[in-house]
């Protein structure tokens, strides 16, 4: 019997659900996982199934051995004091590693709203909005200066942490929306898709049953 339950949305759009499944998963903790397909009737502003479930209305929410976890980033410390080792072990790169975390989990509110989490689709060269190139270029950076600093492949050597959890998913807008990127972010983009849970979620999202798809996703901002 499994220790509790993960819920989360669509893997095909649920970025946030991504981030705290990859940490379910890079911790091991044995939970259920529950999907709860988006909805998006007209007058529903988020899916009242989900609303009901959860205690912010939103996925991912974990239930663990009687701990109640929500928000992504509180998922993530959950599970690195489940699973030590998913932060960096030197303090100096940990405080790096959640303020790149934090960083993604509180902004690029550009990206966000002009390059949405797709999975499945072809959005090459749409999206180009002043402020989404903007982050673009700050998350560039960021990633520069990690994998200069650790090595690579990953932002903090050669293990995919809690850091790459959280930024998996903007590595799944480049791929759908193909921004022109530097070759340092191209071969991080290769490692974070190459990794095994990555994969995995990437399968599982292209074999959702095309009655989960929603026009407000799938449809691409006029170019
Ligand atoms: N700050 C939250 C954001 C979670 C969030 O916005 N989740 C979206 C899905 S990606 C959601 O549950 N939406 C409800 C809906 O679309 O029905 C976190 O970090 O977990």
């Amino acid at each position: 019997m499994p220790d509790g339950r993960l819920l989360i949305g669509n893997k095909r759009y649920s970025s946030w659900s991504m981030r705290g499944w990859l940490a379910v998963h890079l911790a091991g903790l044995d939970v259920e996982e529950v999907l709860i397909p988006f909805v998006r009737s007209e007058g529903v502003g988020a899916t009242p199934a989900i609303q009901a479930a959860t205690p912010a209305g939103l996925v991912p929410y974990l239930e663990h051995r009687g701990a109640r976890v929500w928000e992504s980033l509180a998922i993530c410390e959950y599970c690195a004091e489940q699973a030590p080792g998913l932060w960096p072990g030197d303090p100096a790169a940990r405080a790096v590693a959640r303020s790149i975390a934090a960083e993604m989990a509180t902004g690029f509110r550009g990206l966000r709203q002009a390059m949405w989490f797709i999975i499945g689709r072809d959005f090459s060269g749409l999206g180009r909005t002043p402020a989404a190139l903007a982050d673009i270029a700050r998350i560039e950076a960021i990633w520069a200066d990690c994998l200069a600093a650790h090595g690579g492949p990953f932002l903090f050597g050669p293990r995919f942490g809690l850091a790459d959890a959280m930024y998996a998913p903007v590595v799944g807008r480049f791929l759908a929306w193909q921004p022109e990127v530097s070759a340092t972010t191209r071969a991080y983009m290769d490692a974070v898709r190459a990794h095994p849970l990555v994969a995995r979620w990437y399968a599982e999202a292209l074999a959702e049953p095309a009655s989960w798809l929603l026009a407000s996703y799938e449809t691409p901002p006029a170019g």
